[in-house]
């Protein structure tokens, strides 16, 4: 099948042609390229909305009631989770297919479960191939569910349109986290099972944090949202809150500054992966590498000398 029939049985709807070009995305498949530029065409309208905690936090659960509520609206639903932290077959993924297994037979809701290999930009790149064929297929929304690991979350706020912190309370190093810089990158902060002792020592905490802290650059007062997602506690205010940053993101300045910032991120992200791939072919893979290594090694060449003449015969 040539590229441009992949394009056009995805945009059309194909859920089995999109399963199988994620499933390509997701190895790095070099075809998986070609597809790609006959889909952009049809990209650059769903919304993306990321959901980052800590294992456990009840992401998603409160993904499956999100899903539940913008079906409701009549929007189409694409639902990506990235979870490194268990193998495919086990632990968390397994379970939010369990829970979200009852919206698997509705055709307007897309779930894709990803292990992301490796560990450098391995969330940015192909998590971002993945939205934009959800995308093309004419997701309205897309719920981005991952869990916070440090840089993970920085990555999520680059892709999202809307990122979504969830905490709960009791735990202890809660407050740590928020310290650790989280506070500027969430537009909402969740706190769920909120029915345990502690939500509103939380929020007052966050709140206090918010006030203290320098106003966001672009304006933004980020929201904080008490839930209880098993019970379907909160959701309205949440679906509220996520309502509001959306209009204000999609504000055409606001919405231009978004997509410049995220197309720089991934311009450069590509144009380092082609970099890495074309030194790499140059040299002849890791023996040439070692071999470049070995003339260091020995003084013929000093490092710097080295590297600058690789790159020099690379990119004239
Ligand atoms: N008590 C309580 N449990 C919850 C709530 N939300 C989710 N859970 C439970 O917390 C556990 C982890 O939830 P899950 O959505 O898988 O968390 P994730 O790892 O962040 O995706 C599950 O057993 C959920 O049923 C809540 O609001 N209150
Ligand atoms: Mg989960």
């Amino acid at each position: 099948m040539e590229p441009k029939e992949w394009a056009e049985r995805i945009v059309a709807g194909d859920v089995r042609v999109a399963s199988r070009l994620m499933r390509d995305i997701d190895d790095r498949m070099p075809w998986v390229l070609d597809v790609l530029k006959e889909l952009y065409p049809y990209t650059g309208k769903a919304y993306v909305v990321g959901i980052t905690g800590a294992p456990g936090v009840g992401k998603s659960t409160l993904v499956d009631v999100l899903i539940e509520r913008f079906r409701a609206r009549g929007d189409q639903v694409g639902v990506v989770v990235i979870d490194p932290t268990s193998p495919f077959t086990g632990g968390a993924i397994l379970g939010d297919r369990i829970r979200m297994q009852r919206h698997s037979t509705d055709g307007g809701v897309f779930i894709r479960s990803l292990a992301t290999r490796g560990s450098m930009g391995g969330l940015s790149r192909s998590t971002s191939d993945i939205l934009r064929v959800m995308d093309a297929m004419g997701k309205d929304i897309v719920l981005l569910e991952t869990v916070g690991v440090g840089q993970d979350e920085v990555d999520v706020v680059n892709i999202a349109h809307t990122s979504m912190i969830v905490m709960i309370p009791g735990l202890g190093d809660d407050i740590q986290a928020i310290k650790a810089g989280i506070l500027e990158i969430g537009d909402i902060f969740v706190i769920n099972k909120c029915e345990r002792e502690g939500a509103e020592r939380m929020e007052r905490e966050i709140m206090m944090m918010l006030e203290l802290g320098a106003q966001r650059e672009d304006g933004w007062v980020p929201k904080i949202v008490k839930t209880e997602a098993i019970k379907g506690k909160g959701i309205k205010e949440l679906l509220e809150a996520i309502d509001a940053h959306r209009n204000f993101q999609e504000a055409p300045d606001r919405k231009r500054v978004f997509l410049q910032k995220s197309l720089k991120i991934e311009l450069m992200t590509h144009l380092r992966d082609g970099i890495t791939t074309r030194i790499l072919g140059f040299l002849g893979n890791e023996e040439g590498l070692n071999r470049a290594v070995e003339e260091i090694i020995s003084g013929e060449k000093d490092l710097y000398t080295k590297s600058e003449e690789i790159l020099d015969r690379v990119l004239c």
